[in-house]
């Protein structure tokens, strides 16, 4: 078979807690669908608590390494990480020098903690033989002082300093501007891009839990921009690109001890749980559609199916049936399924969220005392609201699930979640059956289950 993906390669040091270093790396290139390859410079012993042990992989070996991989010709950008000392970043540039390959240079001198990643009087050494070969520079605040010679504090202050960097020979300098203060950049996490001409990329900051420190971001986004730009993308796209990337994956971080360590995995999987979202509801549309009986309970204001990805926030996390699921002369009609096309299905299921997570699927039939009692011998735990008890002020189907929620634990005294939630209307709000579970296809079999006790009871 042909490789057709790009190949990046990181050379760097492994973090051993996984989040950053060629860890990071590596885990981002996958997630960014390019070919990881990584050379290895130095092993770190670290945790939340900062670096313990830390030993340099023999020059020679990372020489090696070098030409193993490159030598081949397999590696269309690179990117390097911790070089660690003046040998090492000697050895690295002599050889991206003979091979001519395009690299980010993630200037990183200490680890989140504080811990020393680049000898002090290595510094010099990186300006001058790395540097001027780079096609992209991405210090942080703090790197970007030492590099320039600068302190930098507000934003006009950054220019000055990616001035200098890029008259040092960088021909483009990504300022990272996590380490400025919010009150500077207008609350807005900004970086600087300045390859000639200036452009701020501004993002939202990131509410870290617990005030916990980001671990990995750094190598991350250098991880992300090599991908983007061994893809062909131009630098602003792809350094825009990285940017999202690292929010996502920082928005979705482990916390480990006092660490945030960035999920760089996220975007990947919740892409993944679309598409399975997506077919699991389209799956259960299909199944509605032949299953006996179910005419006969959907609503007047139709039906709907619905189910939301993991992580849900917004309407727009859960996919359902566009224009809902009607009964006509012909049969049973629904239109496409999809992410965000419905707003009352979609906020059942994520109040439902808000109490149990793995609840992700609902769909809306019409209530009748026969269908209850057909519930509760299909062994479901039923619960119910009174609609007339609703204040003014609360959404419809945050307070209806909360409020059912708290009638099922008063009465059966239990900590269960309903999988059945009915109320019987009010004026002009047609009485309605809502039926939970873990995936689409499971609330149609729960409903199915219904349908015939239901039909043994007519019968
Ligand atoms: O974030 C810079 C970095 C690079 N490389 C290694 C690291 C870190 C930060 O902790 O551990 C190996």
């Amino acid at each position: 078979m042909q490789l057709t993906r790009k190949r990046v390669l990181t050379i760097g040091g492994s973090d051993c807690s996984g989040g950053a270093g060629i860890q990071a790396d590596v885990k981002t290139f996958s997630a960014l669908g390019v070919y990881g390859a990584s050379v290895l410079t130095a092993v770190t012993a670290q945790n939340s608590s900062g670096v313990q042990d830390m030993q340099e992989v023999p020059v020679e070996l990372v020489k090696s390494q070098l030409e193993s991989i490159i030598g081949d010709r397999a590696v269309d950008y690179v990117k390097t990480g911790m070089l660690y000392s003046a040998m090492m970043i000697k050895t690295v540039a002599a050889l991206l020098k003979k091979y001519g390959v395009p690299f980010v240079l993630d200037p990183v001198m200490k680890a989140g903690s504080g811990s020393a990643l680049l000898e002090r009087d290595s510094v010099n050494t990186l300006i001058e033989h790395l540097l001027p070969l780079c096609q992209v520079l991405t210090p942080n605040v703090p790197e970007a002082n030492v590099i320039s010679g600068l302190k930098i504090k507000t934003l006009a202050d950054a220019r000055d300093a990616a001035i200098t960097i890029h008259e040092l020979g960088a021909p483009v300098v990504i300022i990272k501007g996590g380490h400025l203060k919010r009150e500077i950049v207008a609350g807005k996490a900004t970086d600087l891009i300045y390859d000639g001409d200036f452009e701020e990329l501004r993002g939202r900051y990131i509410k870290t839990k617990k005030g916990g420190i980001v671990h990995g971001a750094g190598c991350t986004f250098s991880a992300a921009l090599a991908a983007e730009l061994a893809k062909g993308k131009n630098i602003r796209v792809a350094a825009a690109s990285a940017k999202k990337f690292v929010y996502d994956a920082i928005s979705h971080g482990d916390l480990v001890s006092s660490l945030v360590v960035v999920n760089q995995a996220y975007r990947m999987r919740e892409d993944a749980d679309r598409y399975y979202v997506l077919e699991n509801v389209k799956e259960a549309v299909r199944m509605l559609k032949t299953a006996n009986g179910f005419a006969s309970v959907i609503p007047e204001v139709g039906t709907n199916i619905g189910m939301a990805i993991a992580d849900a926030k917004t309407e727009n996390d859960v996919a359902a049936v566009d224009g809902r699921i009607r009964s006509t002369i012909e049969g049973v009609r629904a239109g496409d399924v999809d992410f965000g096309v419905s707003s009352h299905v979609a906020r059942m299921i994520l109040a439902m969220m808000e109490h149990d997570s793995e609840k992700r699927s609902a769909i809306n039939v019409k209530y009748t005392p026969e269908l209850i009692v057909a519930c509760k011998q299909s062994g479901l735990i039923v619960s119910s609201f009174d609609r007339a008890k609703e204040p003014m002020r609360e959404a419809t189907m945050d307070w209806g699930v909360k409020e059912a929620i708290k009638n099922l634990n008063r009465k059966a005294l239990t900590k269960d979640f309903p999988d059945v939630i009915f109320d019987l209307g009010a004026i002009g709000k047609e009485p309605m059956v809502r039926i939970f579970g873990n995936t689409a296809v499971g609330v149609v079999l729960k409903l199915r289950k219904i349908l015939d006790a239901l039909g043994d009871g007519i019968e």
